[in-house]
């Protein structure tokens, strides 16, 4: 054998990075990045590299196993699948069928064959009782998307290759490679901004990387956004600057929103915000005057009290200056193989959860009410899980809560490559191949590129029979389910009879480019860096999906929730609070719960510290790299503080995916560093009204210095 290459595209994250896997034979010498990939250009992050630590791991699962007596045996798939369908079809015809619940985590989405062929199995389990980890994140933008455009996954994205001027509200895209706007090497995309005249501006309770680079940045209180964009949309109407332009005609009530914001005047709210008058209208006038201007929101304005009316706002900002669906603003994108007809456009409290009665979106339920149903006794409660890619335990709210609700079902079943602080204690686990062994198409993050774009990475290695990707181990468990519920699996034989790579090529082929590119997977084989497919473009009115085939605004719908803004901030007089607001913040060589095992990723300054201002630490007597407590409602944790005046007084930020304190998970070896997980504070019972999307940032919470040792 002798060395060559293999392209392919990264999977860890949004970025959709080209990668150049140098090999020879199984064995991976490098992993660079693609510079003929015209997406990515050649820019990788430190991430990438673990794909080779991920393939290699000698302790990656590459076998169901079961526990019996509390100790992990190997077993053969067919036993595997065997033991999960009786075992969750014993549950059901016990208990009912929402006696099974599901919760699939965030590389679902970056995986087609779970994409493609896990709603085969769910369906089959036909429980109520689904969850996932969209509701501790981008649910917000489904529900925006769903009402106005009509259809949830019809997101516009920001066109930071044109933009002039770009406002970036709770996002730090320099550290997650971006979000809701997959753009690979964003620090050259935001310099470029820069450099052709523009403005990039971040609004952050951190100074971030991103914001260290910007043009400007401004503090705003956690949680406070909502006051800052109804002081923009105020200000815009006094100050007679908004020009919907062509967006008019899609718009018919535009006019009505002035009267919903007019008692917001940038004075009211800048006592709440941290953002004085002067810097809210010089903000206004820089995005109005710009030729062309995005204001762009994410994780830190979705997954707090106000993330669904943020997220609307944002969108009704960029419409009203008329930067939606024009160059350089907002912009639909149209991905070669476009699924969006395909799915449901995000049916909406169709179902309302046992306990708190929260509704459901697109079929799940906010995951901040799993353990509950699970804890509490009654009909429907959730007896058995499927956990799928996912990691809820150090991921969603109140965790101690969960982990117990967890270890107290009756079977649980992962579908993993590794045991986390989750699946533990499951009953069997399905492991499937790892990332380079298996075909892969990005059928979510085309559709929310800032470029189109299409590319295909066959796996890199083969497998043998032995060893399985997720989709074939969803479709052996829906086959299995389904003859034992139906005694056939006939409505399984389209998925039978293709593969993921099929089911693309078909949507490859009829799709908007089947004739301008001959696009298919062979073509995409055969131009293995991909191909570009252009800027976006504007898309109206073929982006809508709404019977009136315009915007429809659902004003009454979304300004109900100024009720609460109103009790949360004016219904009692200002007064500083006597608590530290709590922020999470992402690592470059961080990925959510799961590479900390990895040493080369937690070497250095990846680590789990509290970043706490300096004010802040002289008025509690904290020095730096002393042990502090941190209390909510909900629980504590002890970890190092890092002091900096990059953050805001009065703020902590405190990164998640860490506290991996349980034995035997992640092959077992000791960890560099565990850190603490900081789902320990959050709570379950805050939720967006609007959305039923967890509260994640803007958390109360005390601050107390100890003498012991750090335990990070
Ligand atoms: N406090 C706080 N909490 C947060 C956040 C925050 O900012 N602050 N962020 C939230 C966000 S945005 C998200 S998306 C969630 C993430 O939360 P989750 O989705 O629950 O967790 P992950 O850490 O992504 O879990 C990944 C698991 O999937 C497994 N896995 C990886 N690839 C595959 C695959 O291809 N197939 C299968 N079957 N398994 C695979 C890994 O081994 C790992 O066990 O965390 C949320 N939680
Ligand atoms: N390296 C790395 N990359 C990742 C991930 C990872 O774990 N590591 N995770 C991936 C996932 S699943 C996602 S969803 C994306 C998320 O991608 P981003 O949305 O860019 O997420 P963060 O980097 O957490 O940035 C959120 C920012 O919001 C700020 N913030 C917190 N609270 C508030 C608030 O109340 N108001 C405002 N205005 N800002 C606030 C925080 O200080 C932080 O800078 O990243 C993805 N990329
Ligand atoms: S930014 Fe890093 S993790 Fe994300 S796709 Fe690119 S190389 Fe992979
Ligand atoms: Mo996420």
């Amino acid at each position: 054998m002798s060395a060559q290459s293999h392209y392919a595209t990264c999977t860890l994250c949004e970025a959709m990075c080209g990668i150049e896997v140098r090999h020879d034979g199984d064995q991976i010498l490098s992993i660079k990045g693609d510079k003929l990939n015209p997406f990515s250009q050649g820019y990788l992050c430190p991430k990438a590299s673990s794909l080779k630590d991920l393939y290699e791991d000698p302790k990656r699962l590459r076998q169901p196993h079961q526990r019996v007596n509390g100790q992990w045996q190997p077993v053969s798939w067919e036993t595997a699948i065997d033991k999960v369908v009786s075992g969750l079809l014993a549950v059901q015809r016990a208990h009912g069928d929402d006696a099974v619940g599901v919760y699939l985590g965030n590389p679902n989405a970056h995986n087609m064959g779970s994409l493609l062929y896990g709603p085969a199995f769910y369906r089959a389990l036909n429980t109520r009782n689904r969850f996932s980890a969209t509701s501790v994140d981008q649910l917000p933008h489904h529900v925006v998307s769903r009402l106005l455009f009509g259809h949830q996954l019809q997101i516009p994205i920001p066109d930071i290759d044109h933009t002039q001027c770009m406002v970036i509200l709770g996002g730090n895209p320099l550290a997650s490679n971006g979000s809701i706007m997959s753009v690979a090497n964003v620090r050259q995309r935001l310099k470029a901004i820069q450099q052709r005249g523009g403005q990039v501006i971040v609004i952050d309770p951190k100074r971030t990387e991103t914001a260290q680079m910007a043009s400007d940045h401004l503090f705003i209180r956690p949680g406070a956004d909502v006051l800052l964009l109804l002081s923009m949309l105020c200000d815009v109407f006094e100050r007679d600057l908004v020009n919907p332009e062509h967006l008019s005609d899609y718009l018919p009530e535009w006019q009505s929103i002035g009267d919903f914001v007019a008692a917001y005047p940038p004075e009211r709210t800048a006592i709440h915000t941290g953002v004085s008058p002067d810097s809210l209208r010089a903000l206004v006038d820089c995005f109005c005057h710009a030729p062309s201007a995005v204001l762009y929101g994410r994780m830190g304005a979705s997954v707090q009290a106000f993330g669904t009316l943020n997220q609307y706002l944002i969108m009704l900002f960029n419409m009203l200056t008329g930067n939606l669906d024009r160059r350089g603003g907002m912009m639909f994108t149209q991905p070669a193989a476009d699924h969006l007809s395909q799915g449901g456009h995000g049916a909406m409290a169709r179902h309302h959860s046992r306990v708190r009665q929260l509704p459901s979106f697109a079929g799940e339920f906010p995951v901040a009410c799993l353990a509950e149903e699970i804890l509490t006794p009654g009909e429907g409660q959730i007896r058995a899980m499927v956990i799928a890619a996912g990691n809820p335990v150090i991921s969603t709210p109140n965790a101690d809560q969960l982990s117990k609700a967890l270890s107290q079902l009756d079977f649980l079943v992962a579908i993993d490559f590794y045991l986390n602080e989750s699946n533990a204690n499951a009953d069997i686990i399905l492991p499937p191949v790892s990332p380079l062994e298996r075909d892969h198409y990005d059928l979510v993050f085309h559709k929310l590129a800032v470029r189109n774009f299409a590319t295909f990475s066959p796996a890199l290695f083969s497998t043998s029979e032995a060893h399985k990707s997720d989709w074939q181990i969803y479709l052996m468990l829906a086959e299995k389910l389904l003859v034992e519920k139906y005694g056939n699996a006939d409505p399984l034989k389209p998925l039978q009879q293709t593969t993921p790579s099929g089911i693309i090529d078909n949507l490859l082929r009829h799709g908007r480019y089947a004739n301008s590119h001959e696009l298919s997977i062979d073509t995409l084989k055969a131009n293995p860096h991909g191909i570009d497919l252009g800027p976006l473009q504007p898309d109206l009115p073929n982006a809508l999906f709404t019977e009136s085939n315009t915007i429809e605004l659902h004003l009454q719908h979304f300004f109900a929730d100024l009720k609460r803004v109103e009790e949360v901030f004016f219904d009692t007089p200002y007064e500083p609070p006597h608590h530290l607001w709590l922020i999470g913040r992402r690592h470059l060589k961080s990925n959510n719960s799961w590479l900390h095992h990895v040493d080369r990723l937690v070497k250095g300054n990846n680590r789990c510290d509290v970043q706490m201002h300096p004010h802040d630490a002289a008025n509690l007597g904290i020095e730096q790299d002393e042990t502090v407590i941190l209390r909510s409602e909900r629980g504590e944790i002890r970890l190092p503080v890092d002091i900096t005046e990059d953050i805001m007084p009065g703020v902590v930020s405190v990164p998640h995916g860490w506290g991996h304190d349980v034995p035997e998970t992640w092959g077992g070896e000791a960890f560099a560093v565990s850190g603490v997980n900081v789902n320990r504070l959050t709570d379950d019972r805050a939720i967006d009204a609007l959305s039923g999307n967890a509260v994640l940032n803007g958390v109360p919470v005390t601050a107390h210095k100890v003498r012991a040792p750090a335990s990070s």
